[in-house]
């Protein structure tokens, strides 16, 4: 690894741990009755939209999921921002109109959340298709959950990405389960990283959950989009800490899955890099972790104290988008 640093462990788990606890923090703001509608947490999957995030260049693009906070965070979204939106302020991303499912952010490259699973990998065949154009040396990683891999945009977009050879890195977050419903039993080949190979894709499956192996991976393959010899795909294997959504408590999770993951844990696995890699102490971690939590403190407030929408401005928004 090239970028081997005390400086860039820190950083990859600083930006995991403000996934962990703003998802925390938004659960809670939900039961307070500040969120409305779902949302849908990216608890134990922060090593994917972290690792991916981290080798790529801010011209880039990404695409997201309706489980999308993670991926928004990563790659750089202001805080007070992300939760205005969630709170549905007028100066969150989407002036509090589109929630927790669409955040996006145009001015810096990503195209946003989507409620509709397995819709963001036709945005990114669409991204990559006008770099490609422009002959610009851009990519974009397109995250893509374990349940739009048997949908028809997804399996196009993976035939036409490598039709066209598009600089494109599909990222599959096989967080084994659609609902409740199991991998194992929605498909007949549950090792998604195979479909790649149908369509002359190179593809991988690795431990999601650690960082570093995402981030590793990630770099040569945003490289090798870069030089014209994408596409590529990512299968990262992991396992959400809650349930489906906000209100799910997740009681269909195997227990013993439950347990393996809870100490195979994105954090854990990053806070280990930090001691056995960068030599960090216990006391140095918590000066991170108070650090992250005082920002994210501060954005709560900003957010709470931000003014809702007038009915005025509401209704002149909704016509012109
Ligand atoms: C096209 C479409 N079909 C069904 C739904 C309803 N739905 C929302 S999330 C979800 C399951 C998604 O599971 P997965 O794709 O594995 O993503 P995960 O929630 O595990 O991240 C379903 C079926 C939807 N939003 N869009
Ligand atoms: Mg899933």
């Amino acid at each position: 690894m090239k970028k081997n640093t005390r400086d860039f462990l820190v950083s990859l788990y600083t930006t995991m741990y403000k996934i962990r606890n703003f998802e925390e923090q938004a659960i809670k703001l939900y039961r307070d009755g500040y969120i409305r509608g779902y949302f849908h947490p990216y608890l134990g999957e922060e090593a994917i939209a972290t690792g991916v995030c981290a080798a790529m260049d801010r011209k880039d693009y990404i695409t997201s999921t309706h489980r999308g906070h993670g991926h928004c965070l990563a790659w750089g979204a202001d805080l007070k921002i992300m939760f205005a939106e969630l709170l549905g302020r007028e100066n969150g991303f989407c002036k509090g109109l589109g929630g927790s499912m669409h955040i996006a952010d145009y001015t810096k490259n990503n195209l946003g959340a989507n409620g509709i699973v397995g819709s963001g990998a036709p945005l990114a065949v669409g991204a990559a298709l006008g770099i490609s154009i422009r002959k610009e040396r851009q990519m974009v990683s397109s995250f893509v959950s374990d349940g739009s891999t048997c949908n028809g945009s997804f399996l196009e977009s993976l035939n036409l990405a490598s039709a066209w050879k598009l600089p494109l890195l599909f990222v599959i977050e096989n967080n084994q389960y659609a609902v409740s419903t199991r991998i194992e039993d929605s498909t007949g080949e549950p090792e998604l990283y195979k479909r790649g190979a149908g369509f002359g894709v190179e593809s991988i499956r690795l431990d999601g959950n650690d960082v570093l192996e995402v981030y590793n991976t990630a770099k040569l393959y945003v490289k090798r989009c870069k030089n014209g010899e994408g596409p590529f795909l990512m299968e990262c294997l992991t396992f959400r800490k809650s349930g489906h959504h906000v209100n799910d408590p997740g009681l269909y999770l195997p227990k013993e899955k439950v347990d393996h993951y809870k100490l195979h844990d994105p954090l854990l696995i990053g806070k280990k890099h930090l001691t056995e890699l960068a030599g960090l102490s216990g006391k140095d971690i918590l000066e991170i972790e108070n650090m992250v939590m005082a920002e994210i403190k501060d954005a709560i407030d900003f957010a709470i104290k931000s003014p809702e929408m007038s009915e005025e401005n509401f209704l002149k928004f909704v016509e012109e988008y």
